[in-house]
């Protein structure tokens, strides 16, 4: 948009003083803060208005990504770079006295999500509106997101992140869109007099789905989408209610969208999850059938106006939700509503660890849902009807929705949708041939691939101000939205002077994060030391403990020889474990605890650190990644789906460690076997594993001295602190298996360390190598994904070609 520094100093001036009675002068950074993101707001809101009537008017197909978690992280900078108006501001605040970078500050992050999936959905709400996708996000508003992670003598503790305590400027609550759900009673289908079946229901209990729109701002165009999140309420007339009974029940429906589950890793079946799940389900799904029939087109073409995506399976419950709405409420019959959900919806798998595969007890599914109950019992039904014709009884028994007393939600989001995608090419076919073989058998044409990707904007143009300077001088501003563009930087390989450059950029990038570090946690670290970074969320397939390992290794070989010749290192570890996850949480423990003795041994000087951060999530990844020389993605082949932190590290100029895992092959394949260190064992060779069960971890601990010091250092009382923890990963490791193959992997990635060192030591060939990764980044813009989507999947306009 258009705006000159003194129009919007004006509009500063008048909106502070309309919004708090205040000037500049005596008001306080919160009321600035709430002040510039209301004047952004009031920017976007026209285009919002324009884009909703321009979809309207064109009768454009829409696209709604239905997600459990939308990380989002702050969105003060980047909606003023959306709207082009990032300098302007900056310096009409200056003038007025005021700091951007500190107004920033205020904001506290949207930490609806977990990690990867959460972060996947924002990035791609981001890139549709930048490409004028008409595509809109829906899901819940919790009132809290996920813990605030604290540590207390090396233990993480959970708090409460209450982000909505200073209220939220981004958001506008729209009861005059609220929706009945319906959860529990019974429900009786009676004929009516054109013969349809029916349902009445009694004794259920309604909630209010309230939703709160936030405007999604593209880059550079005039597109703004919308972000619908639901929040539960009680229903207008139950204000009746007597009083005890209002306030117990008042809590028990607002408790739907009161907090985000904090568990990525192991599926619970907890009632209030499935609450959750059907709430902004069929929230959602009611809204858009009300806007598509302001359309006045009928029910069976519901497909050629909408799609609705399905991000992993927590909303699969869309498949029998759309079903009831056609069938029930819009008069279809079963075949051609079944038609159109299919063609409707699309389902994205997001894991292959069966720990985190949802299935449903079906007692429970019947009592709080009893009329989506029904309906899921006719779809397996007619499922297992149509298959016995093709195939045998046991096949149809491992691909049904319903079987040994619950219902499958992966089978339930397969069976009912056009297109079931993994999200990086590896990922994809460990699916079709394993995971999902049957699947892949009885419908080959569903399956595809499609590889995640990031928005380079937040993760490069705005989290890396240097960096992105540098590269607009080089090649130009394009690169904004035509992120492919940063491939001209690879002629500039061999030429030192740009080498230097990105030296220079990495070492101020390297100094911020240092003085966070030292405000944050009182270290001081040497900033010239290779910054080795891993964070991610913890969890047992990561390996983090590998990681651990091989930095114990360092410190014993620094004490039984002080002159050992290695290059001094800060290690630097962020991520949070699920509440309930022991084990990950003893491994957080026992960095800390390592961090602890290594940090205060004068014996390794500054050879060696390792820095645990505190409460890893969006805004601390902005301000780590961007100082990463090493880039830790060292999961055991086959178990990450697909990764994303390794893109957003690959892009800002790390290189990369890892195994061949999610897209690290993708990596491997844009930037060459030189610009990438590897190590480790594929996932054909954890397959075959597995298949011999051939695996004796015990074999490596005895055959490699190394290992055997450093795993004894666990159990011998060598790192103060960590008995009972040292005690049970030793175990896990030597009497259990080792189910990660850290041991198997420990030695290869030793020596990948190595490497590390090695090539570190010639600063050139490091930065060509950094370079390289910069300029082949762009393939893994979300931009691109969100486009293939778009062509492939869900058949919707993009103001963008593809090819
Ligand atoms: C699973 C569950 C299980 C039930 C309870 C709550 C809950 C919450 C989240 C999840 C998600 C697990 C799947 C997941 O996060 N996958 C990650 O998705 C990223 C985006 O596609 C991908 O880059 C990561 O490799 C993958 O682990």
């Amino acid at each position: 948009m258009e705006l000159t520094k003194e129009q919007f100093k004006a509009d500063f001036e008048r909106m502070l003083s309309d919004y708090f009675t205040m000037d500049v002068e005596k008001s306080d950074l919160t009321e600035q803060y709430v002040t510039l993101g209301k004047l952004i707001g009031s920017y976007a809101a026209k285009e919002w208005r324009n884009t909703n009537q321009r979809y309207l008017e064109k009768g454009e197909k829409q696209v709604y990504y239905f997600s459990m978690e939308f990380l989002l992280g702050r969105m003060l900078k980047s909606n003023l770079f959306n709207l082009g108006i990032l300098d302007t501001v900056r310096a009409g605040l200056k003038e007025m006295g005021m700091d951007l970078e500190a107004l920033e500050q205020v904001e506290l992050d949207a930490g609806l999500g977990n990690g990867g999936l959460g972060r996947l959905a924002a990035c791609f709400i981001d890139s549709m509106a930048t490409h004028a996708i008409p595509g809109h996000g829906n899901g819940i508003r919790f009132k809290y997101g996920l813990f605030r992670q604290k540590f207390v003598n090396g233990y993480q503790v959970e708090l409460p992140e209450n982000w909505l305590r200073n209220g939220n400027v981004w958001e506008t609550r729209r009861l005059n869109k609220a929706v009945n759900v319906r959860f529990y009673g019974n429900v009786r289908l009676e004929k009516d007099a054109s013969g349809h079946f029916v349902p009445h229901y009694e004794n259920e209990e309604i909630v209010l789905a309230v939703p709160y729109d936030t405007p999604v701002i593209g880059y550079g165009d005039n597109t703004v989408n919308t972000l619908r999140l639901w929040s539960a309420e009680m229903p207008l007339e139950d204000a009746n209610t007597e009083y005890h009974a209002f306030i117990q029940q008042q809590s028990r429906i607002e408790s739907i969208s009161e907090v985000l589950y904090p568990d990525d890793s192991n599926y619970e079946g907890r009632l209030l999850r499935l609450k959750q799940e059907y709430f902004f389900v069929s929230a959602g799904i009611q809204s858009i059938i009300r806007t598509y029939k302001k359309r006045g087109l009928p029910m069976s073409n519901l497909a050629e106006k909408v799609a609705i995506h399905i991000n992993d399976t927590h909303p699969a419950l869309c498949v029998p939700e759309l079903m009831r709405i056609l069938m029930d409420e819009e008069g279809m019959d079963w075949e051609p509503a079944w038609d159109v959900t299919v063609k409707v919806l699309s389902y994205t798998n997001h894991t292959i660890m069966s720990e985190a595969l949802e299935s449903w007890p079906t007692d429970m599914m019947a009592q709080l849902l009893p009329r989506i109950y029904q309906i899921i019992c006719e779809i397996d039904r007619r499922y297992a009807e149509d298959m016995a014709r093709l195939y045998d009884w046991d096949m149809i028994e491992r691909t049904r929705v319903i079987s040994g007393g619950s219902v499958k939600m992966a089978h339930l989001a397969i069976i009912g949708s056009h297109s079931i995608n993994g999200v990086a090419k590896l990922h994809t076919n460990i699916l079709k041939e394993k995971v999902l073989r049957d699947f892949y058998h009885i419908f080959p044409s569903r399956f595809n691939n499609k590889t995640n990707g990031i928005t380079h904007r937040r993760w490069l143009l705005l989290s890396n101000e240097p960096l992105r300077s540098f590269i607009d001088s080089k090649i130009g501003k394009e690169w904004a939205t035509k992120p492919t563009d940063l491939k001209m930087l690879e002629p500039f390989r061999r030429d030192e002077n740009v080498l230097r450059q990105l030296a220079e950029i990495k070492q101020i990038n390297k100094q911020r994060l240092a003085d966070y570090i030292r405000k944050r946690t009182g270290l001081a670290v040497w900033t010239d030391a290779i910054f080795d970074v891993q964070v991610k969320r913890f969890h047992a397939y990561k390996r983090q403990l590998l990681n651990l390992l091989h930095i114990l290794s360092l410190y014993f070989k620094l004490k039984d020889d002080p002159g050992a010749d290695i290059y001094p290192r800060v290690f630097i570890f962020g991520g949070k474990a699920a509440p309930s996850y022991t084990y990950a949480k003893e491994i957080i423990k026992l960095i800390n605890a390592a961090a602890d003795l290594i940090n205060h041994d004068p014996a390794v000087r500054d050879m060696l650190k390792i820095v645990f951060i505190e409460n890893y999530g969006v805004s601390l990844a902005e301000r780590i990644i961007p100082a990463a020389d090493v880039s830790e993605q060292i999961s055991l082949a086959s178990k990450e789906a697909s990764g994303t932190s390794n893109m957003k590290f690959m892009l800002n100029g790390a290189v990369t460690l890892a195994t061949l895992d999610g897209a690290n092959v993708e990596i491997r394949d844009l930037v060459g076997e030189d610009n990438i260190i590897l190590f480790g064992l594929t996932d054909q060779e954890v397959f075959q594993y597995y298949h011999d069960r051939s695996y004796h971890s015990y074999d490596y601990y005895k055959k490699n001295p190394v290992l055997h010091r450093v795993l004894d250092a666990l159990i011998d009382g060598s790192i103060p602190g960590v008995q009972a923890e040292g005690r049970d990963i030793f175990d896990s490791l030597i009497k259990y298996g080792d189910e990660f193959f850290v041991l198997r992997d420990f030695e290869d990635y030793a020596l990948a360390q190595k490497k590390v060192d090695m090539l570190y030591r010639d600063p050139l060939k490091w930065q060509e190598m950094a370079l390289i990764n910069i300029a082949n980044a762009g393939v893994f813009s979300s931009d691109y994904t969100v486009l293939r989507y778009a062509a492939e999947i869900w058949n919707v306009n993009s103001k963008t070609r593809l090819f």
